[in-house]
């Protein structure tokens, strides 16, 4: 590996990679999420790599949502896990979701890593038989019967857009977290945070506790994804336009 001087400009980013890519060595991540974060780092240029005030409604919309859910679950894939496994926990106790891991590109040494990691950084994560609840072709319809499967709220962090789409169509509400707003995921999700995952997850584990169960739920009720979106579309157009002022 490459040594990473701290005075490079881009040193947070490049740990970043850094971290991902033994992740992936190390069969967390699994290889097409070193692509995922690569397309979400081109749009948190967009973002000009902070979390905006929409982002940050929506993250407190989000803690709403999980506060006034009955069986909230959380759930984790490779490049989450890899992220955030030191977030989790907070996120868990603060929420009081249930965390199981569920993945795309489903092998059993990877969910046995990925639990492991997530164990070691204090999650509580779910065990069980998995069945095939989501109406989902391939290994992918696999879910926790305890969990994912009589959820009524799920958190999908970077997620793929089929998978989003099958739990809003079993009835579930879904709150996704992901940088690109013109992702299917981003669209069909109930409320898309358009934030860097890292970002996100504290912010709305902070709000998960300022907020009291009153608020939650009249705040859960006013959801409206497509303001989010718009409102993202809206922040990354003016960044490009003054991008290209800046240029005259
Ligand atoms: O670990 P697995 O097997 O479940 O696989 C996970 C990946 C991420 C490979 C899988 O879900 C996948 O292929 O996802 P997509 O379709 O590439 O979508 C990932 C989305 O997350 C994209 O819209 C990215 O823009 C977004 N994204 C990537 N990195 C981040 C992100 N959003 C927030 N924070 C990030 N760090």
């Amino acid at each position: 590996m490459t040594e990473i001087p701290e005075d490079h400009p881009r040193y947070a980013a490049l740990m970043v990679r850094d971290r991902l890519t033994k992740a992936m060595w190390a069969k967390i991540v699994a290889p097409e999420g070193l692509i995922a974060q690569g397309r979400g780092e081109a749009y948190d240029y967009l973002l000009g790599e902070q979390t905006t005030g929409s982002a940050a409604r929506a993250e407190r919309a989000a803690a709403a949502m999980l506060l006034s859910a009955e069986h909230p679950v959380i759930s984790v894939n490779g490049n989450t896990a890899a992220l955030c496994a030191h977030q989790l926990a907070a996120l868990q106790e603060a929420s009081g979701a249930a965390v199981e891991v569920n993945l795309f590109h489903r092998t059993e040494e990877r969910m046995a890593k990925i639990t492991a990691l997530l164990e070691e950084h204090g999650v509580e994560v779910l065990a069980g038989t998995p069945e095939r609840l989501i109406p989902l072709s391939h290994e992918r319809a696999l879910c926790l019967p305890d969990g994912i499967g009589r959820a009524d709220l799920v958190l999908v962090p970077l997620e793929d857009g089929d998978r989003c789409e099958a739990l809003r169509q079993m009835g579930k509400s879904v709150i996704t977290i992901d940088l690109n707003p013109l992702s299917r995921t981003a669209q069909t999700a109930t409320l898309a945070v358009i934030d860097e995952v890292t970002r996100a997850v504290p912010a709305v584990t902070a709000a998960c506790r300022t907020l009291s169960q009153e608020e939650a739920r009249a705040l859960a009720v006013g959801v409206d994804n497509t303001v989010f979106l718009k409102e993202a579309l809206v922040t990354m157009a003016r960044h490009l336009e003054e991008m290209a002022d800046a240029l005259e």
